[in-house]
């Protein structure tokens, strides 16, 4: 059955039986069980025993190393049947990886059990949550849905948020006067170098001055935070007769030339004053007189084509007092109710240019003696007191009808507006809020004023 000189080690333990079986009541006893069956029994415990050894040293293998599930299979295959079988076809597509040595502390015996491992990740989580969570993570977020435009702002609230500059070069500083002060001398002078360093003008800047201290004479007014209110009311009486939006009924075709330095917002003030018009059912007709600018015409054409106006042009280069003329006529023959002439911005210092608007308007009047029935200037808001030089010069050459005060919606300085409207008796048409087609509104003196003087209390 077996050679105990080749395997002493089985032969002694086999030897060790038969002298147990011999002396065993089993065999020699009452109860004789044959000697075939024990032995049975006894290599099939011994076989679960090397089957379960197997299997926790499998275990322990697979800690030591990390081999992939497939070069696992390949390997036992091996070693059990002792043939060396085709490299399975790989589940994956990722690279095979290749079995490392594990680091020490793997394989160590000491290995921490599950439940210890699993409090630790525990800890470790609770630890990491509570010093990220409230400032990182917070909760997982919603998808984010689709951005929606935002919302538009009041018209109160664009020109607040756009007269913050003015706001904090005036009524800022004004605020900031007031508190706590005592009217006297020194607190005038003060005032008096706000007024006069802000974007009012000389002119209106003394005159504001002299009525605000005739009030507090008049008054007796003690409080200097009432100078703030006094202040404001002064403007607003300014400004109140100046509300004067444009109205175009008294003449068919009623002709509007406008007149402006560069970029201050011309030819987008007529396209959004042509969808005004439109709108109401006015058939409009512009005339690309800016002849100077070579794209000029087709910036005035995409306004025509969002307006629903038609346009006149000619090649650039021409004689904008041509381009003029020819637009009127088609007003006057297409019987459309309103023409606007677009004309070149160069600077206002410039004789030539002053020389070149006064031609356009001398030969509009040719075919309609009353023609242009406005002459509206356009004025960026922040531009600041230069505005105000910009204004008396194109007055003086061209006679103003009316104002349009553009760029509101921006770090406007819309304080110019006083003193322009202070100097000059000319009435401010429409305010601009914006470089969209809608972003143009009356003057309203009101709440111009209020929006300054809110913008300043933040
Ligand atoms: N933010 C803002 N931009 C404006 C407004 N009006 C005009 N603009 C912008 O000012 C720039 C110059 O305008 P444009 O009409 O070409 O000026 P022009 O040279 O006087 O004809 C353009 O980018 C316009 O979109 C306004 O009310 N608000
Ligand atoms: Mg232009």
């Amino acid at each position: 059955m077996y050679d105990p000189t080749t395997w002493p080690t089985v032969g002694a333990f086999f030897e060790a039986i038969d002298r147990f079986l011999e002396a065993s009541p089993l065999i020699n006893g009452p109860v004789s069980i044959p000697l075939s069956a024990v032995l049975a029994l006894l290599l099939l415990w011994g076989l679960l025993r090397l089957v379960r050894l197997r299997a926790a040293s499998g275990e322990a293998q697979s800690v030591e190393t990390a081999p992939d599930e497939d070069i696992q299979d390949a390997e036992i295959t091996e070693e059990t049947t002792g043939v060396m079988e085709p490299e399975p076809t790989a589940v994956h597509p990722e690279p095979k990886l290749e079995a490392v040595e594990a680091p020490a502390e793997l394989v160590a015996e000491d290995q921490p059990s599950d439940e210890e491992i699993e409090a630790e990740l525990e800890a470790v989580a609770d630890e990491v949550f509570e010093e990220v969570l409230p400032e990182e993570i917070v909760v997982e977020p919603e998808p984010e849905p689709e951005p929606k435009p935002a919302p538009k702002l009041s018209l109160f609230a664009r020109l607040r948020k756009g007269l913050t500059k003015t706001a904090g070069g005036l009524v800022g500083r004004i605020d900031q006067l007031v508190r706590g002060r005592k009217i006297d001398d020194e607190f005038f002078e003060e005032l008096e170098e706000i007024l006069f360093t802000a974007d009012l003008g000389p002119t209106t800047a003394e005159k504001l001055l002299t009525h605000l201290q005739e009030r507090v004479r008049e008054e007796n007014i003690e409080d200097a935070v009432m100078i703030r209110d006094i202040l404001q009311e002064e403007i607003a009486k300014i400004l109140r007769p100046h509300e004067a939006p444009l109205d175009v009924e008294s003449s068919k075709p009623f002709i509007v030339m406008v007149v402006g330095v560069n970029g201050v917002g011309k030819t987008t003030t007529i396209g959004k004053i042509a969808k005004k018009f439109a709108d109401e059912g006015k058939r409009v007709i512009f005339g690309a007189a800016d002849t100077f600018r070579a794209a000029a015409d087709e910036q005035l054409q995409v306004w025509a084509d969002r307006a629903g106006a038609e346009i006149i042009k000619q090649k650039p280069g021409a004689d904008p007092a041509a381009v003029a003329y020819d637009t009127v006529q088609a007003a006057v023959n297409r019987e459309v109710d309103l023409a606007i002439i677009d004309t070149a911005g160069r600077l206002h210092t410039k004789h030539n240019l002053m020389e070149e608007l006064k031609k356009i308007k001398r030969v509009m009047s040719k075919l309609d003696a009353a023609a242009p029935h406005e002459v509206l200037l356009v004025l960026d808001a922040n531009t600041g007191q230069n505005a105000i030089q910009q204004a008396k010069s194109f007055h003086e050459a061209l006679g103003l009808t009316g104002l349009i005060l553009t760029k509101l919606d921006g770090t406007a300085k819309g304080g110019c507006i006083v003193g322009i409207c202070d100097e000059l008796e000319v009435p401010v048409r429409y305010i601009g809020i914006g470089e969209q087609m809608d972003d143009l509104r009356p003057f309203i003196a009101d709440d111009f004023v209020q929006a300054l003087f809110e913008a300043a209390k933040g």
